[in-house]
């Protein structure tokens, strides 16, 4: 699937003087049923995660504390998201490669994931993946 393929989410964000709310309804904001939440946090400085691609997979990846960067390539594109927004999601679709680095201390990534989790799925060879889709 193309890198054209992901994008950034503007979800509702309600601020008022007791500070942020943002909301997240399944149903109007997500392209999928969401099978599974999870997020990484306390990630060491310049450690990095991601190195893989999914076959299926469809995910969402909300900053919704700090900052990270997130590398795609779908073999032929590139492109950056410096995510630290806790209102926008980056949708990652599938057969797209991602790196993730540069976490800021206190940062946490909230990720909506459209399967449960699947090692089958994943292409962590970055050779192999390139052969797949170029
Ligand atoms: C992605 C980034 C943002 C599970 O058992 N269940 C799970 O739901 C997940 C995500 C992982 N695991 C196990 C599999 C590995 O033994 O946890 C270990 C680390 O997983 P992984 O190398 O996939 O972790 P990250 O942080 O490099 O990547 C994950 C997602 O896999 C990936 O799709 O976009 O977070």
């Amino acid at each position: 699937m193309p890198l054209s393929t992901t994008s950034l989410i503007k979800f509702p964000h309600l601020l008022d003087r007791r500070g942020s709310l943002v909301f997240v309804e399944g149903i109007n904001h997500i392209p999928f049923d969401i099978k599974r939440v999870y997020y990484l946090y306390d990630v060491p400085t310049g450690q990095k995660r991601g190195g893989h691609a999914h076959k299926e997979l469809r995910q969402i990846l909300i900053a919704i504390s700090g900052s990270f960067e997130v590398h795609l390539t779908d073999g032929n594109k590139n492109v950056q998201y410096n995510l630290n927004n806790p209102s926008e999601g980056l949708l990652i679709t599938p057969m797209v490669w991602r790196d993730l680095k540069n976490f800021s201390s206190n940062s946490v990534c909230l990720v909506m994931a459209s399967e449960i989790y699947d090692e089958n799925d994943y292409h962590r060879d970055y050779n192999e993946f390139i052969q797949k889709v170029l």
